[in-house]
């Protein structure tokens, strides 16, 4: 029998259908997305040539790969999520009219963003940083999907108001928590980003200017950029704290670690951008090195998470018979076909421990010199965003589906394996360009040279690991992203044997700590807004002091003629 908390909300047909498409949506173009995930490592390793892109150049393929994967599925997903945390656990009625607004902005600014993509007039890649120029109808269409949005997290706001005035002196479900923190960072991170697009990006693409300030943009657009990261991470933590537990068997180890967990990020997800522009001219290194320590304290969190998802898993395997200082690890439901969503918890929380260490990496300002811009970024940023933040989010979608359709999933024995096959293919494909990183392999390559063909003046023996491991850890990736939508469509076109409502796995805390420090958000977002002025001000101002000329457009795609020197 499937694991079940049995505490379903019967919930507004509308709001239902809404969570539904906002969902199926997504997942449908992430097919799209993975393909050109596929595409990227067969391309760099040479076995295809630009031709085999489904007609699509490598940069295109590229923008569409990080634009579907990194921003729409990631944005509304979180969306819908944020949708059933909040009706589930304060149990008001949203306004629909407000929702489908939203959900309209949202959808209309997508298909516009991927229109231009898929035509060749947006090959600016996800960070879409100038001097990479797309057409207008991206940078409105990516700015509509923010608005609505924003416009989902203000529908959110009345009733949770509302229920702080029925429950005086009770805590905030810890799921709302991390839910508002999510896009309270959401709301901050992408106040900068619209201005980044409305006062230079759009003027400029349409052609009002001939050129843009490079550095401010980029300035800009990192301020928004690793408090994106946070947007992603966040929703993933919830359901950590919040439902891995339970699924383990037992409780949540501390509730006030994921109080304290979601408000720090909320105080230093944003004044790090900056560790993302250690090699950019403009910024002073005092600056450099001010977000460089914040960036170690950002990760301060995700410790406390290590920590706390492992002691409630041991409470969790403890409850069911484990025992001995290691033993318990046996007893955990790695397997277990009814409890599936704890293998996309488990297996994330695993990648996520090589991809939290090479952040610190990246953080530590010195060692970021040898890895930037290499090989080993992705490497880095796959076991994060397409470790626990893609696995969770898509088991999530899976988890919701078959509840609010009521239908019993298809393929269990499959479904269970989908994040390890995953795991084993992104462990070896991030080792090939983990090593091909600290070679010197650049992240991206260009105008159809691959590194690893020795007639390419580009090849380099040292890259070859990248070559064999990153082609044949993408190809294992796919195949489970395969079945995973096998199994996601066939049991949404599947028969329900039962009534859908919308229900969440709820763990009990062990540990229920009254503690008022994390009791509210004003003191945190005040400090938040405080360390924001403090590391950004000064590279800012700087920023805006210096006169860099502006830069015109350039396309990576264009055959520009580049002076490569003798192959060595
Ligand atoms: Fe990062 C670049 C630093 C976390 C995503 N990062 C990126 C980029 C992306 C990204 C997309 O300082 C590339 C952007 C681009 O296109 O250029 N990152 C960090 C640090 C952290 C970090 C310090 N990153 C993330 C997360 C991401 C993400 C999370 C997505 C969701 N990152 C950087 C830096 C750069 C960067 C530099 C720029 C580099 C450059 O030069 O361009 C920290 O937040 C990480 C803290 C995490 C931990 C891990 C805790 C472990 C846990 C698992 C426990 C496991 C258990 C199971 C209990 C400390 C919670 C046990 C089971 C067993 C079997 C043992």
């Amino acid at each position: 029998m499937e694991f079940s908390d049995e505490r379903a909300v019967e919930i507004d047909p509308g709001l239902k259908r809404m969570i539904l498409i906002e969902i199926i949506f997504p997942v449908a173009l992430l097919t799209l997305g993975i393909y050109h995930g596929l595409m990227q490592v067969l391309y760099r390793s040479g076995m295809i040539h630009r031709s085999q892109f489904l007609g699509l150049e490598y940069y295109q393929g590229l923008t569409l790969h990080g634009v579907v994967n990194a921003l729409v599925f990631t944005t509304f997903f979180a969306v819908a999520f944020g949708y059933a945390v909040v009706r589930f656990y304060l149990g008001r009625p949203l306004n629909m009219t407000v929702a489908w607004l939203s959900f309209a902005l949202m959808v209309g600014g997508t298909l516009m963003a991927a229109a231009v993509i898929l035509t060749g007039k947006a090959t600016v890649l996800y960070t879409f940083y100038p001097p990479l120029r797309a057409h207008p109808a991206f940078y409105i269409g990516l700015t509509l999907v923010v608005i609505g949005s924003w416009i989902a997290f203000f529908n959110w706001i009345p009733p949770y108001l509302a229920w702080k005035r029925e429950n005086p002196g009770r805590k905030v479900p810890l799921a709302v928590v991390g839910i508002f923190v999510t896009f309270i960072v959401w709301l901050i991170a992408t106040i900068p980003l619209a201005i980044e697009t409305i006062f230079l990006l759009i003027p400029w693409s349409i052609g009002w200017v001939p050129t843009v300030n490079v550095p401010l943009a980029r300035m800009l657009f990192w301020f928004f950029g690793h408090p994106l990261v946070y947007f992603w991470l966040l929703p993933t933590y919830v359901m950590y704290y919040t439902m891995l537990p339970k699924l383990a068997g037992g409780k949540l180890y501390s509730d006030f670690a994921g109080r304290l967990t979601f408000l720090w990020l909320l105080l230093f997800s944003v004044p790090v951008g900056i560790h993302h522009q250690f090699t950019e001219p403009g910024i002073s290194s005092t600056w450099k090195f001010v977000q460089a320590f914040f960036t170690m304290l950002v990760a301060i969190p995700s410790f406390a998470t290590a920590f706390t998802m492992a002691a409630s898993m041991e409470h969790g395997a403890r409850a069911r018979g484990g025992s001995g200082l290691f033993g318990w690890w046996r007893k955990l439901p790695y397997l277990d076909r009814d409890r599936w969503l704890f293998s996309y918890f488990f297996a994330g929380l695993f990648i996520f421990i090589f991809g939290g260490v090479t952040g610190i990496v990246n953080a530590s300002y010195n060692m970021n010199n040898v890895v930037h811009n290499t090989s080993w970024l992705p490497a880095h940023f796959h076991q994060t965003v397409a470790g626990p933040v893609f696995l969770s989010y898509i088991g999530m979608s899976l988890f919701l589906i078959t509840k609010l359709t009521g239908k019993e999933i298809k393929g269990k024995g499959w479904n269970v394996w989908v994040p390890y096959i995953w795991t084993l293919g992104i462990m070896i494909f991030s080792t090939g360009l983990f090593i091909g990183g600290v070679g010197g392999e650049p992240r991206r390559t260009n105008m159809g040279l691959s590194y690893t063909n020795p007639q390419s003046p580009l090849y380099h023996v040292d890259w070859t690991a990248a070559k064999t491991l990153g082609s044949l850890g993408g190809t294992i990736m796919t195949i489970a992203a395969l079945i995973y939508f096998i199994v996601f469509f066939a049991t949404l076109f599947g028969k329900p044997v039962k009534q859908g409502a919308l229900e969440l796995i709820v763990s009990e805390p062990y540990h229920d700590e009254q503690i008022p420090a994390v009791q509210s958000f004003t003191p945190w977002l005040a400090g938040a807004l405080l360390l924001i002025v403090i590391a950004y001000a000064p590279p800012l101002i700087q920023t805006l002091r210096s006169h860099f000329p502006g830069a015109p457009p350039y396309s990576p795609d264009s055959p520009v003629p580049l002076n490569l020197g003798p192959p060595s």
